[in-house]
């Protein structure tokens, strides 16, 4: 076997990022607390819900009360997650006010997972502002709301939040500091795995040396990749079919989108999770340089927004949809009647606005 090409690659290609001191910081803050609060975006995705437990799961072996709060519900096709966890130290706003009011009341430290700012956690945003406890942020976001927390770490080149947790915790860990349980060692690999869309997009050397380590110290990526790709329901199938053969649109400008109505939501009875990952389905064919998928909710369109390399996806959804995120990888909302008259009216404009960001970005 051949293997002279590893020497020829530099070694500080390897680690972009350092992370001691920060880590260092975060192991004291941890030290000195006692009741804990996670808190992670609104619709919490793959890698909300896995930092979250691997930080729970270190936590707890440091003998902290720890609880991890969600704006809203974990969708049904995630919720596999919490296998093996205790339910009651699962709570989201959204079903439970009273009982996250009062958890937040009596802690002392809260770590923000996967969010730049109190903003992208919907109905807690007040209660956030207002708890005196010490916030950590722990993000890969670009334009952290530094001013909201005692201590950022924000890795905007990092895959995920799941992997910048899991380097947090392994330095610290191999510092003598608490220790990661299988559980929460696989809950940080899931993480990863779903926002690098199972090692498609932001994938770095870091990345495949944690899923290394990963996988060597006995995580089950088969049954994780199974988990997350081989159990949706028949209805979400086919209304893919029909989105992509009916409602798909490839703008001049190369860029492709489908609007998902309230009426199409019912009549396949897709759920919250149900139509995750449509936004990437576009993306395969050749002359398109970025996709928009817009979802209807209540007096908005929720949007997610995908683009190549060399096409900010993060740009088109703060100018034109209230939002923003990664370069390649973004989201936001369009509400009616602010933006649009009506639902009717998402189409014209998408195709203004899209015209008008190719345009001007030339
Ligand atoms: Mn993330």
């Amino acid at each position: 076997m051949q293997y002279n090409l590893y020497f020829c690659i530099p070694v500080f290609l390897k680690m972009t990022f350092d992370l001691t001191n920060r880590a260092a910081q975060m192991g004291q803050i941890a030290a000195a607390s006692r009741k804990v609060a996670t808190i992670a975006h609104t619709h919490p995705d793959g890698d909300a819900i896995g930092s979250s437990i691997g930080m729970y799961c270190w936590l707890r072996s440091l003998g902290k009360e720890v609880k991890c709060i969600f704006p809203d519900a974990i969708s049904t096709n995630l919720t596999f997650m919490l296998e093996g966890q205790k339910a009651d130290d699962f709570l989201n706003y959204a079903d439970a006010e009273g009982p996250v009011r009062d958890w937040l009341a009596g802690c002392d430290l809260l770590v923000i997972l996967d969010m730049n700012s109190f903003s992208r956690a919907a109905g807690l945003e007040e209660p956030l502002h207002a708890i005196k406890a010490v916030k950590i942020l722990i993000d890969h976001h670009l334009n952290p709301a530094t001013e909201q927390f005692n201590l950022v770490i924000s890795e905007p080149g990092i895959s995920s939040a799941s992997e910048l947790v899991y380097w947090l915790l392994k330095d610290l860990i191999g510092k003598g500091q608490g220790e990661l349980s299988l559980q929460g060692a696989t809950a940080l690999m899931t993480g990863m795995t779903t926002d690098t869309n199972n090692f498609a997009n932001s994938t770095l050397p870091s990345t495949l040396e944690m899923a290394s380590e990963l996988l060597a110290a006995g995580v089950d990526r088969d049954n994780i990749v199974e988990k997350i790709n081989w159990r949706y329901k028949e209805s979400r199938l086919r209304a893919l079919g029909m989105l992509l053969d009916r409602r798909l649109t490839i703008t001049p400008e190369g860029t492709a989108y489908m609007i998902l109505y309230k009426e199409d939501l019912e009549a396949y009875k897709l759920g919250d999770g149900d139509t995750e990952g449509f936004v990437n389905i576009p993306l395969a064919i050749g002359n398109v340089r970025m996709t928009v998928f817009l979802k209807e909710d209540k007096g908005h369109f929720r949007v997610s927004v995908r683009s190549k390399k060399g096409t900010s996806a993060a740009n088109y959804a703060s100018r034109y949809c209230h939002g923003g995120g990664h370069e390649n990888a973004a989201g936001g909302k369009i509400y009616f009647p602010q933006d649009i008259p009506s639902p009717g009216e998402a189409s014209t404009y998408l195709e203004k606005t899209i015209k008008e960001y190719f345009n001007e970005s030339l």
